[in-house]
């Protein structure tokens, strides 16, 4: 695993890459220590409920889960783990991720999956930083500079419209 990782973002195949990898990339700009990994509930059924049951005692402490169609990612690692899970519903096949949609976020009562919207693999980071910054006051301080960002950038914009540059 990547050097004392606290994030571990998980997926179901390799075409889940494109959208999951925005996760690693916030999670890289928030300075905050992430490995990334491919499994799938239904083709690698043991490797992905071994790699919940030993997540924590690896120094992971959330874990992002990204999949499409009936996915169950998330929930098979939640059921595996008390570590926090977030979900990521991925567009992919007939139903465009309301499938993966509904299979993530509507998990039974006692094995909870908190579920970001499809492909949210941002907001997926953003949370996991946010679990973090409860034990990592660095985190917390990580998430202030980026709002602050974003709220500069979006006073600019307004700025750019108001003067007629765009
Ligand atoms: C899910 O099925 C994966 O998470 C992926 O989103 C979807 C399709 O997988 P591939 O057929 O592209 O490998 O398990």
């Amino acid at each position: 695993m990547a050097e004392g990782a606290l994030v571990g973002i998980l997926m179901g195949s390799e075409s889940d890459l494109p959208v999951m990898s925005k996760a690693a990339e916030v999670l890289r700009a928030l300075g905050v220590p992430y490995e990334m990994s491919i499994s799938s509930a239904h083709r690698l059924p043991e490797e992905t409920a071994r790699y919940a049951q030993e997540a924590r005692a690896r120094g992971l402490e959330v874990l992002i889960a990204g999949a499409g169609m009936a996915a169950h990612l998330a929930g098979v690692l939640a059921a595996h783990t008390t570590l926090p899970v977030i979900g990521v519903p991925l567009a992919s096949g007939a139903l465009k991720g309301m499938d993966a949609l509904l299979s993530t976020v509507q998990m039974p009562p006692g094995i909870p999956v908190a579920t970001v919207g499809i492909d949210g693999a941002r907001n997926a980071a953003y949370l996991a930083c946010a679990i973090l910054s409860i034990k990592h006051p660095q985190y917390a301080r990580a998430l202030e500079d980026f709002r602050e960002k974003m709220r500069q950038g979006l006073r600019e914009a307004a700025e750019r419209l108001r003067e007629g540059e765009v």
